[in-house]
């Protein structure tokens, strides 16, 4: 398949690019951290979205690879960021794929040593469905990530099936509201209802909240009101290169 050929070929031939998107503290609009999210610089397709190759990466084990490159260019790039007195967490996605290799808390502590990040500037976002491949490995390996001060975040909360055993049994610190929650927040009461909770339950099991997809003002509002912590979305910024990145948050000091 041509496009798996070329994905092959893709991180030798330095295609791949890491994009940040800001996320911010919902009462101040201070930036606190990004999300470092995946592009892929096809040189007749353009910037193809992780939407369309993620899941051929996971097919095929490219995301270990892949992941592995996504994980230490993060890591270097917000050290050099702390090294300018930018204090700003960095979030990276991880596939379920990258947590079965037997090897993968070294992979997170090599990338770690590597650029010099101090853990507790690095969050790990991970989905619901790494549950279902629960192991005492896995959580051992959770455990003792944690305790080395790295934090995880829940992903597109709400969106799994097994959202609140699984609240339950994995050590996250943040959870992420998936974005289709937010799109109607403003004017529809049950959607507001659920986001309500969500905050009121994320705050009770001592964790954060981040809400995803921040298109409007009114939906900021609504943030403010019912106490989520942090936010995301096209209305502060897009994901952006990390130049364009740096100038948004010096602009936000
Ligand atoms: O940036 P965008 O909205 O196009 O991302 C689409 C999806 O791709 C998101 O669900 C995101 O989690 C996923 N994604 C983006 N970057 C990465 C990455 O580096 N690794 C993995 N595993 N998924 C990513
Ligand atoms: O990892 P995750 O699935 O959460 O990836 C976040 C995705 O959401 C990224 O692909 C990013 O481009 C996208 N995104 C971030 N903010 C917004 C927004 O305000 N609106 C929309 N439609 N998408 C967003
Ligand atoms: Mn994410
Ligand atoms: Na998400």
């Amino acid at each position: 398949m041509r496009l798996e050929h070329d994905l092959r070929r893709s991180l030798d031939l330095g295609e791949l690019r890491l994009y940040y998107q800001p996320i911010l503290d919902t009462q101040t609009a201070k930036i606190v951290g990004c999300e470092a999210l995946l592009r892929w610089v096809h040189p007749v397709r353009e910037i193809v979205p992780p939407g369309n190759f993620i899941s051929l990466a996971e097919e095929t084990g490219l995301i270990i690879p892949i992941g592995d490159w996504v994980l230490r260019t993060a890591c270097i790039q917000a050290q050099a960021w702390h090294e300018r007195g930018m204090d700003l967490h960095i979030s990276v996605n991880l596939s379920t794929r990258q947590f079965r290799q037997h090897d993968f808390r070294k992979t997170i502590e090599a990338a770690l040593h590597e650029s010099g990040l101090n853990p507790r500037h690095l969050v790990l976002e991970i989905t619901e469905s790494l549950m279902l491949e629960e192991t005492e490995q896995l959580m051992q390996d959770l455990r003792i990530l944690t305790q080395r001060g790295i934090r995880f975040s829940v992903d597109d909360f709400g969106t799994g099936y097994s959202s609140l055993s699984y609240l339950r049994r994995f050590p996250a610190r943040i959870l992420k509201i998936e974005r289709n929650f937010l799109s109607h927040v403003h004017h529809r009461s049950d959607d507001a209802a659920l986001v309500e909770a969500m905050v009121s339950l994320a705050h009770k099991l001592h964790m954060k909240v981040v809400a995803e997809g921040v298109e409007k003002v009114e939906q900021w509002e609504f943030l403010k009101s019912c106490g989520c912590d942090y936010l995301q979305g096209f209305y502060f910024s897009r994901p952006v290169p990390a130049e364009q990145f740096e100038d948004f948050v010096r602009e936000n000091l």
